[in-house]
């Protein structure tokens, strides 16, 4: 596992084509995909500590991100399988004034791979937006992330927007992120949290029946 220690640093570091190499040679060695993302998923878990600590400021975080993002490209195709019937739809999105979608784009892309159609919005996703995305697409489920606690309100806020349209009862909304609970989602009336994107995709069937 040298090159799961060397990724490790990789992404603390924001290391993007040694990022990239990792990963390919992980995945040439035969670790599964999941233990790769595990990986990468703990070096950002440091990336933030360090940033709390004041070592790591924007900048760092945001080419460790970029890091990430690269060595995520390269994992999606062993994440996310290929020529699925959709078993439902999703429309997912950060919520407004937030731009972390690291956490969002893996919750889609284990949701792709567990044969959800995924109309991802992107970040910094206005109530409007959902709504209109909502009409558009008219899916399942309603997915919004959320990283800081500041744009964490903004769950609530697309929620009334959604009852405001006559849509609530059209969708079911799940949430999730890292400031986000069970308890944030039963005080706001989301259908379900997940604290991680596998049990995003378990929440996710379940409530399909
Ligand atoms: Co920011 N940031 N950041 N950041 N950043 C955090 C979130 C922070 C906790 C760091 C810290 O202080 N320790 C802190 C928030 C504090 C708070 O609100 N309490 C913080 C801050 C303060 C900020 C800024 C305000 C900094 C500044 O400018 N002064 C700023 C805000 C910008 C904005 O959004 N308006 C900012 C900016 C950035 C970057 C742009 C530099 C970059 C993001 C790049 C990008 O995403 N493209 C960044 C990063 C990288 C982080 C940390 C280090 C890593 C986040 C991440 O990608 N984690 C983060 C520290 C941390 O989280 N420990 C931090 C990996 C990812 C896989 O995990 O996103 O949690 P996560 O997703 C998980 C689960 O949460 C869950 O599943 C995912 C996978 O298992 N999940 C869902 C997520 N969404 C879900 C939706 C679901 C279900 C599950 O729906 C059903």
């Amino acid at each position: 596992d040298g090159e799961l220690k060397e990724l490790y640093t990789a992404i603390l570091e924001g290391q993007r084509d040694e990022a990239k190499e990792y990963v390919e040679a992980a995945l040439r060695a035969g670790v599964p995909a999941g233990e790769v993302l595990d990986v990468m998923v703990n070096a950002m878990g440091e990336v933030g500590e360090l940033f709390e600590e004041g070592e790591y400021f924007v900048p760092e975080m945001l080419i460790a991100a970029r890091a990430m993002k690269t060595g995520m490209e390269i994992l999606k195709p062993e994440l996310v399988g290929a020529d699925i019937q959709p078993i439902g739809k999703i429309v997912a999105g950060t919520v407004k004034g937030d731009l972390h979608d690291i956490g969002k784009n893996l919750v889609c892309m284990m949701l792709e791979g567990a044969g959800f159609q995924v109309v991802d919005l992107g970040t910094d996703v206005s109530p409007e937006a959902f709504i209109a995305a909502v009409q558009e697409h008219q899916p399942d489920f309603v997915a919004m992330s959320a990283l800081l606690t500041t744009t964490m309100p903004n769950m609530e806020t697309t929620i009334t927007a959604l009852n405001a349209a006559g849509l609530r009862g059209a969708v079911r909304v799940l949430i999730g992120g890292a400031p986000v609970t069970q308890s944030y989602a039963d005080k706001i009336g989301a259908d379900g949290y997940a604290p991680d994107a596998s049990r995003a995709v378990k929440l996710a069937k379940t409530l399909l029946g």
